[in-house]
């Protein structure tokens, strides 16, 4: 960013785009993984997602080197104390969904941060639904911006692409069911040949499978 007098954001794309110059090394990086998981955080920064086919290519590139990929998007519980924010973040998930095209699962992430609500009113933004949407923004915006809000509240439910799995790092139940519907979306596994025991001896209680 100093050197070429960029912001974050185009700081951002710089780096993505000599990324993708540089391809070949990310190749050879992850190369040489066999049978394994390999997590890729990604940046928190949405235009990369929506504007940009920048990681659209980068997918491409790991698919060419038949690496099963499964996009999570994380949207934060907090998001659910504004429900116009809580929509954006709906979008922008279903955004990334289309645009990249691959096994997508949506993650709604600290809950252990939300405080305390009914499960049934949780249901309503794990499925979102568009009512939550119009109640609050129709009693808050001009008559003149209803139609939009409607048309906007229509797009989320035509499309139904959108659930959320609560993940609550505190609980580790929920880590394993999103790790579980990841494998599904991937079918980790189901292409392996048993494993041969190997002499090692693995410490109690550690899980024996390489991701
Ligand atoms: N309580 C709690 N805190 C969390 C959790 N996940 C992350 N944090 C904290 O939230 C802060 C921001 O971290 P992240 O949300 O991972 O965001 P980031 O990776 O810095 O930013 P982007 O990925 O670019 O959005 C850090 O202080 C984390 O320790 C969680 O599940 N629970
Ligand atoms: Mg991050």
């Amino acid at each position: 960013m100093e050197e070429l007098q960029y912001g974050p954001n185009g700081g951002l794309i710089y780096c993505m785009e000599f990324l993708m110059n540089n391809i070949d090394w990310l190749e050879d990086e992850v190369g040489s993984f066999t049978d394994d998981y390999l997590i890729i955080d990604c940046p928190g920064q949405i235009e990369l997602y929506t504007h940009f086919d920048i990681m659209k290519r980068l997918v491409e590139a790991l698919g060419r080197l038949n690496i099963a990929i499964c996009g999570v998007y994380l949207l934060e519980s907090q998001f659910i104390e504004d429900k116009s924010k809580f929509f954006s973040g709906v979008l922008s998930a279903m955004s990334a969904m289309i645009n990249l095209e691959i096994p997508h699962i949506n993650v709604m992430s600290k809950m252990d941060l939300l405080p305390k609500m009914k499960a049934s009113e949780l249901e309503r933004y794990y499925n979102p639904d568009p009512l939550l949407l119009l109640e609050d923004v129709n009693s808050r915006t001009s008559p003149k911006y209803h139609q939009l809000n409607q048309a906007i509240a229509q797009l989320v439910e035509d499309f139904n692409m959108v659930a959320f799995l609560p993940l609550n790092i505190t609980d580790e139940e929920s880590i394993t069911a999103i790790l579980s519907h990841v494998d599904n979306a991937i079918q980790f596994g189901e292409d392996q040949e048993p494993r041969e025991p190997t002499e090692e001896v693995e410490p109690e209680g550690d899980d024996d499978d390489d991701r």
